[in-house]
């Protein structure tokens, strides 16, 4: 009798020990996310809206901690998709620039000059080649849950009013470490320099390089890039779109319910952030006041200045065509024509052959 009550003491305990394992394993007292920049702008913010979401949609199953200006990946932030894939990092609120270096195909959207305006941009997100490079991101270990923005990316230097190539001649400019960004600043006659973000603003500030382009709403107005940079040139030469994304290993091990929830928290986040980072570079481009209230001189480039600066990167396009895949490349040329333009027109229509 005794013997019987111990072993079903014993078996009962050994229950309780696999629940109490089964239930630790689902969820990590803290899901880290990755941020390259501050918490201030609408990156940062993005970032930390999620969070908050993802909580309360979880009953705060999930718990999502935003660790900023890279901290998570001690210095290299084309490291942080690399991470994720192996468990370091949860979530990210990811550049596609710095997750380029590991999934070649994101180069798309640092092709210079390529998406002439957001519509243009939102029709390649939300069509079949969104859909297609989030499928190359999952494969590679990371789970796509929306489309995010830092934003176009414009230039600021210390040294001159930058409108044509030659102004560029000389002019050592701050890029991101990600191969065709070096491409197109040499195409273009500057002399890139390629460099963390983290170590980027104490060389603006000790003046060892002299310029960097990035967005104006997410980057430069958070950072008071006028403090260190007197000159901007308006060009969107490039567009940097974020991934809110999650470690593939982390996303199978969710119960259903908890996915729905995150995915509830994503696609508002992605709605808010965008808006966000849009603010005001839209139509009348009142942010750009806030640079010149500041001190700094903005040019816009006109179409025909611009275009002095794309037929300058001709060959990174030729190049690139070819790294990115010129299949999705067409894809993506295809999306852009018919969202500037409108929709194509359909085809006539042919009789059906008499039979
Ligand atoms: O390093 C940059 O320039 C930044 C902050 O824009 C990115 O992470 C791509």
């Amino acid at each position: 009798m005794v013997r019987k009550s111990v072993s079903v003491f014993i078996v009962f305990i050994m229950v309780l020990l696999f629940a109490t394992a089964a239930s630790a394993q689902t969820y990590k007292p803290e899901y880290k996310m990755s941020i390259v920049v501050g918490p201030a702008g609408p990156w940062g913010e993005g970032a930390a809206k999620f969070a908050e979401a993802v909580k309360k949609y979880t009953d705060g199953r999930v718990n999502i901690k935003p660790y900023y200006s890279g901290q998570l990946f001690a210095g290299k932030q084309t490291n942080e998709f690399l991470l994720m894939k192996q468990g370091v990092i949860d979530f990210a609120l990811g550049s596609t620039i710095n997750w380029s270096t590991t999934v070649k195909e994101l180069n798309l959207f640092s092709m210079p000059f390529f998406f002439p305006n957001y519509k243009a941009l939102d029709a390649v997100e939300n069509g079949e080649v969104g859909k297609r490079l989030f499928k190359i991101i999952e494969e590679k270990g990371v789970v796509g849950l929306g489309w995010a923005e830092n934003g176009y990316r414009d230039l600021t230097n210390s040294k001159k009013v930058v409108k044509k190539p030659e102004d560029l001649e000389g002019l050592k400019v701050r890029v991101v470490g990600s191969p065709i960004f070096i491409d197109t600043f040499k195409a273009m006659g500057a002399n890139p320099v390629s460099m963390n973000w983290g170590e980027a603003l104490s060389a603006f500030q000790q003046g060892t390089v002299d310029g960097q382009e990035n967005p104006v709403v997410s980057v430069i107005i958070p950072n008071k890039l006028w403090q260190v940079h007197k000159y901007a040139t308006i060009w969107r030469y490039a567009i940097d779109p974020l991934i809110l994304g999650v470690s593939k290993e982390v996303w199978d091990g969710l119960p259903a319910q908890d996915k729905e929830a995150i995915k509830k928290a994503a696609d508002e986040t992605v709605k808010w952030q965008k808006e966000g980072a849009r603010k005001g570079l839209e139509g009348s481009m009142e942010t750009l006041n806030v640079l010149r209230k500041n001190g700094m001189d903005v040019t816009v480039l006109t179409p025909k200045q611009v275009k002095a600066f794309k037929e300058k990167t001709k060959s990174v396009y030729d190049k690139w065509a070819q790294e990115i895949g010129a299949e999705l490349v067409a894809m993506a040329e295809k999306d852009i024509q018919k969202a500037t333009k409108g929709a194509a027109k359909p085809a006539p229509k042919t009789k059906a052959p008499k039979k």
